[in-house]
């Protein structure tokens, strides 16, 4: 069976893990966003793709979601003795070597997608992990600019308004700068074209999931495939388990529903939706968006619920079919 996953960073990645135990034998390709993507002190970042190598692979931060397990950071403050920021971005010692890494090569002339491919043959991850576009593409958020007189704006990189800023403004606009020249990296049209389950898992619908298929073509391959594609809802009794999706999905005007965001999703892309138990009464305003909508326990507690999920997913394609 070959399921491909369009993944965020941390609900994406927590997703697969439980998939891969749902269906050992599968062959996952996952998708990876990198519109999170930031260079920082030189070096290229690419948190969502190394979020789901380091949970695959078994080095990542559990209880934080992201970065290395027994991370330390002597770089970091070696860089603040010189002043020399940004501070607030936790780049670990451990993590460091992984972008300095994927910097050389691709200052060598690897595409990501090759870059990625040799980071993961150390992680081995179980899954082909292919980055959306080897192009640049870099997710900045509209902002209130208080410096800037009355009804002025300003935009920051995403990592910005989510790791130095909390989302704690509001967001006005979504922009994924880079993403009209972009184009999909090797197999990744393939991939699509070639699956037999396509799943959102619960990632954010617009800077996960929606930049992936901002990507010229993907979202028009997604909608052509012939696999049926599945969506987890990320939202749960009308909030995010975790993040800023609120924040994001009110920039692009979609509610912080489980049903507004299967809306925004669509039944021109969907072919069925899970939300979790507790909207259960979101069913039938699912279905009626003409979506097959089922309702199930979504919380990601542990590896045995996701794997549940993954298999509720599998189960609504094979009726949907
Ligand atoms: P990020 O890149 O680290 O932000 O991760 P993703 O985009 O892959 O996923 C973030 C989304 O996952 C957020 O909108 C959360 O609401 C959602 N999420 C996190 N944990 C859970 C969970 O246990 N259940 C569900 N249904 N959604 C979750
Ligand atoms: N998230 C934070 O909340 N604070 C950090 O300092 C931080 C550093 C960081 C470094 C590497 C990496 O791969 C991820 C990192 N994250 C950090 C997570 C990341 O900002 C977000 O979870 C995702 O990009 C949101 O989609
Ligand atoms: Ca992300």
């Amino acid at each position: 069976q070959r399921i491909v996953v369009l993944a965020g960073g941390i609900g994406g990645a927590r997703f697969l893990r439980g998939l891969m135990s749902a269906v050992p034998d599968a062959d996952i390709t996952v998708i990876g966003n990198t519109g999170d993507d930031i260079h920082l002190f030189g070096l290229k970042v690419c948190p969502d793709l190394d979020t789901v190598m380091y949970t695959l692979g078994g080095g990542i931060h559990e209880e934080q979601g992201w970065g290395r397990a027994g991370e330390t950071f002597a770089v970091k403050e070696e860089l603040a003795a010189y002043g020399v920021g940004p501070e607030w971005f936790g780049l670990g010692d451990r993590d460091f070597a992984t972008h300095i890494v994927r910097t050389q090569m691709l200052a060598a002339g690897y595409p990501l997608s090759a870059v990625t491919e040799a980071l993961c043959a150390r992680w081995r991850p179980g899954v082909r992990l292919l980055p959306m576009s080897d192009d640049r593409v870099e997710t900045h958020v509209m902002i209130d600019d208080p410096e800037g007189g009355p009804g002025a704006r300003k935009a920051v990189h995403f990592q910005e308004y989510w790791v130095r800023m909390r989302a704690s403004v509001d967001a006005h606009a979504i922009v994924p700068v880079g993403a009209e020249q972009a184009k999909p990296a090797p197999g990744v049209l393939e991939a699509i074209a070639a699956a037999d389950v396509i799943l959102f898992p619960p990632s954010n619908p617009v800077v996960s999931v929606g930049t992936i298929l901002g990507v010229p073509g993907v979202r028009e391959a997604v909608a052509d495939a012939a696999a049926p594609v599945i969506g987890l809802s990320p939202i749960v009794g009308g909030a995010p388990v975790r993040g800023m999706a609120d924040k994001v999905l009110a920039a692009v005007g979609v509610e912080s529903t489980a049903a507004a965001v299967a809306r925004h999703y669509g039944s021109g892309l969907l072919d069925g939706w899970l939300v979790d138990s507790v909207d259960a009464d979101a069913v039938a305003e699912v279905e009626e968006a003409g979506i097959p909508c089922r309702a199930v326990p979504l919380m990601m507690t542990d590896v045995d619920a996701t794997a549940a999920m993954a298999r509720e997913a599998l189960a609504l394609a094979e009726e949907v079919r």
